[in-house]
């Protein structure tokens, strides 16, 4: 927290680090209040106890005016009680011209709701436009957190010099903004040093330094203007801590953070470096793209759109231009490119700038929309000569897209070093659904018997427990066994015991309706025996379908070797090759599709498109690492498979990756983003399934009654796999509960209250969090989960709430372990959003009786006297925060889940 900012009517009520002036205030005013005593200052009193309250149901706003421009860094929106509520928040300059700041119009389920924000803004206000219940709008606090006398400048593109560092951990992650990245230094010596070049000297009121973990610490800060000598601006520690924003004065265009102590051997390092200028005027005029999601009709292997965005020179969205299959895959029917960048909000926008690779003739056009649909004219050049191009623009706008319809005039394909879109926003940065998603549930329809319907009728019951989405296991057209319907029949149907492609359809527009996302679990590995197209290439030696597999000629079934999973084949008069057997039915092969044929592979993206082309919002594999020829090179798995979801804002996900400690091989449970390009992985050195025993770190740590281990096995998985920019996914391990046929098996029941600490720590640790059916879940035709109570119930439902309520909780992030007065027996950490724009505090005891825990809170960035927010109720907690210390008393296997400033 840099500067907190709580305003009344009157004046300031904040608990700030720096001290906000207190004339910064003006009026706060409401569309209607219920009476005097729920006045709009209510929500701005500092007091949870008192709210305003609108004086009826429907579109009611709530605004403040900060007296100035803010830089703004989060908004907390805290309702007077539950509801699935609709709403956005806006921000604005000159009380006029409004932009989004935060959008939940397609409703959310909970009570209270923080996101961070950017940009720089006087007046912001909260505009309710409904609730399922019918609630009247209201705001116990309506918390803006910002900084009228600085903003940050550190340019996403600076270059960064470093003394040392470790290969993937570049000094360039300091300058990124993205708290779950970092740099290490490359060896343990001291000092070590990060420098960052502003390009320009510049005015400075605070440097910021995160080191990625709660350490004993000491360090300097120091300006330069000529990258040699530097003047001493700040000499900290030795101090415990990770967050420190450090006063500074002077202009200077190098920064650089020196770390001369660290503790218990850990190597140097920063999550980011963060540079602070005062603000002056409106602030300055930002590049809005920089980082947001980016998208296009096609690409370039290893040309994605998101290098248009990165800020790194040289980094370029190159199109497909001419279909190559070692180099690009081309959507069919395309002509022309367009590249479509999504700031994440309606945004006030005033220049654009697009930058080709080659100086040439161009032809294309730069729209901008508000949904997406509708698109404004913006900039044409038609044949023009140049590289680089701009114009001057004055609107609102969400997305921009460029168009080239066509090569340039010496033949160069589109391309896109980058497009800048300045002006005035909060943009959403370089964020894909995957990294803010909330809690999905897993549907086995085939496997259960239940139809697509049914499932679109439980979607706003599933909202309003807290679900963001779920996942469809195999809907397509096939048997339902083994493993629940994988190998398919029809790839391009929906089996017909489950309902029509019409059903499917309306179910996924039926959850966007929602703000859900609906993900679907296939497989391109392998087919049904019973496919007709499997018939096709066993009888037909000249068909496209026999390219699919692997068949070769053989005399007879002796041939085949059964040991290396070669099968014969009557009808092919060969031996076909089969990684799966049924385990079912040993006679029951599943013939692999083939790899090494660009047949196969060609009809891999054309089949993944199909269902992602209906709108889903990703598509998990089933087991690629088995995939026929897969892994040859090139990699053929980022090719076919994630280079075309990437097309799309998709959920991608491996199954089946693992970890090198559960291998007797070097495990590839980290090679899935950096090797293979997916963006979502099971994290199986934590949680496993298919296991009898041991299949929950997180239960062993509750059942030996110590979680130290828990901060290795998060560090080496999770938080690897966000530095790489992916996200992890757990499930809780019902596995080891149940037999193999999903009943119980008494002697191994863990009761509620170790499912519930397992699943509070899955929850707020920083992961996706997706419950399952089959023999993850006792009931499949219940959400509920047998014999626990009403009340444990819904704790489940407040902990799946609290992720979706508040992005401090997000699946991407960052995430330290904080220290507790005995870190054996308790589990604290801090997370933060992408951004580090909100704060949330977690407690977790692993003691079977209630406990008092002390945490310490010096040097975290969370204010040191303040009343947190329960995420779990919604109410304020009953413990404050008092001193820079957190002491809680938990129940047995309890948990504090706490939003935080
Ligand atoms: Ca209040
Ligand atoms: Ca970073």
């Amino acid at each position: 927290v840099r500067l907190a900012l709580l305003a009344t009517a009157a004046a300031l009520v904040a608990t700030t680090l720096v001290p906000v002036q207190a004339e910064a205030i003006g009026p706060v005013t409401a569309s209607s209040s219920a009476g005097a005593t729920s006045g709009p200052d209510k929500a701005f009193d500092g007091s949870f106890g008192t709210a305003w309250r609108a004086a009826a149901a429907g579109v009611q706003w709530l605004q403040v005016d900060l007296g100035a421009p803010h830089a703004l860094t989060s908004i907390r929106q805290t309702f007077a009680n539950r509801d699935t509520w609709r709403f956005r928040v806006s921000g604005s300059l000159d009380g006029a011209t409004w932009v989004r700041l935060m959008d939940r119009e397609r409703g959310i389920a909970g009570q209270s709701f923080a996101t961070s924000a950017s940009g720089v803004h006087r007046y912001v206000r909260l505009t309710v436009t409904g609730a399922a219940r019918g609630s009247i709008p209201s705001s116990t606090e309506f918390l803006v957190q910002g900084s009228a006398t600085e903003v940050e400048i550190t340019p996403p593109d600076a270059t960064v010099h470093t003394s040392s560092q470790l290969p993937a951990y570049e000094g360039r992650h300091v300058v990124d903004g993205d708290s779950s990245t970092y740099w290490v230094a490359g060896n343990h010596t001291l000092p070590q040093w990060v420098t960052v070049d502003l390009g320009a000297v510049t005015p400075l009121s605070s440097v910021e330094q995160n080191f990625k973990d709660y350490d004993l610490v000491r360090f300097q800060i120091a300006g330069s203007n000529d990258n040699v000598n530097f003047t001493t601006l700040v000499d900290r520690g030795p101090v415990r801590g990770q967050y420190f924003h450090e006063r500074v004065q002077g202009s200077y265009r190098y920064v650089r953070v020196t770390i001369t102590q660290t503790e218990f051997g850990h190597w140097a390092g920063s999550t980011g470096v963060k540079v602070f200028t005062p603000l002056v005027g409106n602030g300055p005029v930002r590049d809005l793209a920089y980082n947001t999601t980016a998208t296009s009709s096609s690409l370039a292997n290893n040309y994605e759109p998101r290098r248009a965005v990165d800020g790194r020179p040289g980094s370029a969205w190159i199109s497909c231009w001419i279909p190559a299959p070692d180099n690009c895959v081309r959507p069919p029917g395309i002509t022309g490119d367009w590249l479509k960048v999504d700031l994440g909000h309606v945004s006030s926008v005033t220049r654009i700038e697009q930058r080709f690779l080659d100086d040439d003739q161009w032809w294309f056009t730069v729209e901008g929309s508000v949904d997406g649909v509708t698109w404004q004219q913006l900039m044409s050049r038609q044949g023009v000569a140049g590289r680089s191009f701009s114009a001057t623009v004055s609107g609102l706008y969400r997305y921009i897209r460029l168009t080239v319809p066509r090569a340039s005039g010496r033949g160069h394909w589109p391309a896109s070093e980058h497009l800048k879109v300045f002006g005035n926003g909060s943009p959403v940065p370089h964020m894909r659904w995957v990294e803010r998603s909330g809690p999905l549930q897993r549907f086995y329809p085939k496997h259960y018997f239940q139809t697509l319907n049914s499932i679109t009728d439980q979607l706003d019951d599933l909202r309003e427990q807290g679900y963001a989405g779920i996942e469809l296991a195999a809907p397509y057209k096939g048997p339902r066994t083994p493993w629940a319907g994988l190998g398919a029949t029809d790839n391009y149907a929906i089996d017909p015991s489950i309902g029509t492609m019409a059903d499917f359809e309306r179910l996924i527009g039926t959850a966007h309706q929602l703000g859900m996302r609906v993900v679907m679990f296939g497989n391109a590995g392998y087919s049904s025996p019973a496919a007709p197209f499997w018939d096709r290439a066993q009888r037909d030696a000249a068909s496209v379908e026999r390219r699919w597999f692997a068949i070769v000629p053989a005399s007879g079934p002796g041939a085949c070797d059964n040991g290396a999973r070669w099968y014969w084949s009557e009808l092919a008069r060969g031996c076909y090759f089969s990684f799966w057997t049924d385990p079912f039915n040993a006679a029951n092969h599943m013939p692999s599709y083939n790899f090494a044929n660009q047949e196969w592979r060609d009809e891999t993206a054309r089949y993944l498109r199909f269902w992602m082309d209906k709108g889903l919002d990703g598509f998990g594999m089933d087991a690629p690492r088995a995939y026929l020829n897969i892994n040859s090179s090139p990699n053929i798995s980022q090719r076919y498979i994630t280079a075309v979801l990437d097309n799309y804002d998709s959920w991608t996900l491996p199954e089946g990756l693992q970890p090198h400690w559960d291998t007797n091989g070097p495990g590839d449970l980290v090679n899935g983003v950096p090797e293979l390009h997916y963006n979502t992985i099971h994290d199986l050195s934590v949680n496993r399934w298919g296991c009898s025993t041991d299949c929950s770190r997180i239960v062993a740590a509750t059942r030996s009654g110590n979680p130290s281990a828990l901060e290795d096995y998060f560090k080496n998985s999770r938080d690897t796999i966000n530095h790489q920019g992916g996200v992890t996914i757990l499930a809780p391990s019902w596995d080891s509960d149940v037999h193999g046929d999903g009943s119980i098996e008494p002697s191994r029941l863990e009761p509620a209250s170790v499912r519930l600490l397992e699943m509070a720590t899955v929850l707020t640790s920083g992961n996706q969090f997706i419950m399952h059916y089959g023999n993850h879940l006792y009931l499949p035709h219940e959400r509920t989960i047998p014999s626990w109570t009403a009340a444990q119930q819904e704790l489940v439902n407040q902990l799946l709430r609290a992720q979706g309520g508040s992005s401090a909780l997000d699946p991407r992030g960052l995430r330290y372990r904080l220290p507790t007065n005995d870190n054996g027996r308790y589990y604290a950490f801090l997370r933060t959003d992408k951004t580090s724009g909100t704060r949330a505090l977690v407690v977790l005891n692993f003691q079977n009786s209630q406990q008092t825990v002390d945490v310490a809170l010096g040097n975290t960035g969370i204010a040191p006297d303040q009343t947190p927010i329960d995420l779990l109720t919604g109410q304020a907690s009953g413990t404050a925060i008092a001193g820079g210390n957190y002491r809680v008393t938990l129940p047995a296997r309890g948990f504090a889940v706490l939003s935080v400033r």
